[in-house]
């Protein structure tokens, strides 16, 4: 945005949201925050303590114009973020979520590995995840009854929920760029979660095609496909 490279690669639909919010707070809170350490850095020096003195300063007095403008402006500053990039932001992640989504796959963090599941074509990896480009997939994410709290994140697409035992959370994302994680470490699953001995490692690899790259893994990889049509099932 704006030819700055300051973000990690943005690979879905949900990126640009998540960018777009990210950079605006940051561009409304650099003058503010510049304001407020300006007049710390001038306070310290206008009002600092004279060598020898020993004794405090004068009162510190309201200021009855000051203090009603700063509370009034911070106030409907607030409330104007919340509602937009927030509120507008969150109903622009959550689009697709009354729609059928083109792919289900089902998550599972587990100490200390992530295991996915096709179950529209019979699939399973472990701590690989492919995606077809441009098709919307929901997220379903869980945890075993008897582990911990992991969290599913994906920097390269800016999305996250937690992955709780015994519940089940939903996320949908739209992949929008082809990429795989050797060619750029954004494209990984990373557990968000403090979990654990081996938290730190507990990634996954992934990689976005196209269509027709996404179906030959998917038909790899199916029982129907490892079946051979005739011949080999005799009676
Ligand atoms: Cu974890």
């Amino acid at each position: 945005m704006f030819g700055w490279d300051i973000f990690p690669v943005a690979a879905s639909e949900q990126a640009d949201v998540v960018d777009e919010a990210f950079f605006l707070l940051t561009l409304l809170a650099i003058p503010i925050f510049t304001f407020v350490v300006t007049v710390i850095g001038y306070t310290m020096w206008r009002f600092r303590a004279q060598s020898g003195e020993v004794a405090d300063g004068p009162p510190v007095r309201t200021h009855s114009k000051w203090v009603p403008f700063w509370l009034f402006w911070t106030t409907a500053l607030t409330i104007a973020v919340i509602i937009h990039p927030g509120y507008t932001g969150l109903l622009e992640l959550r689009e697709t979520n009354d729609h059928d989504p083109d792919l289900v796959v089902n998550v599972t963090g587990l100490q200390w590995v992530w295991l996915f599941e096709y179950p529209d074509d019979d699939v399973s990896t472990v701590n690989e995840l492919v995606l077809p480009v441009d098709k919307v997939v929901r997220f379903n994410v869980t945890a075993p009854d008897d582990d911990v709290v992991h969290s599913f994140w994906v920097p390269a697409f800016r999305t996250k929920i937690d992955a709780v035992p015994g519940l089940i959370t939903r996320i949908d994302v739209t992949p929008n760029a082809i990429g795989e994680f050797n060619d750029d470490v954004n494209f990984r699953v990373q557990c968000a979660e403090l979990c654990g001995l081996n938290h730190g490692t507990m990634f996954a690899r992934v990689k976005v095609v196209e269509e027709a790259e996404f179906d030959q893994w998917i038909a790899e990889r199916s029982g129907r496909a490892a079946i051979p049509s005739s011949g080999s099932n005799p009676s």
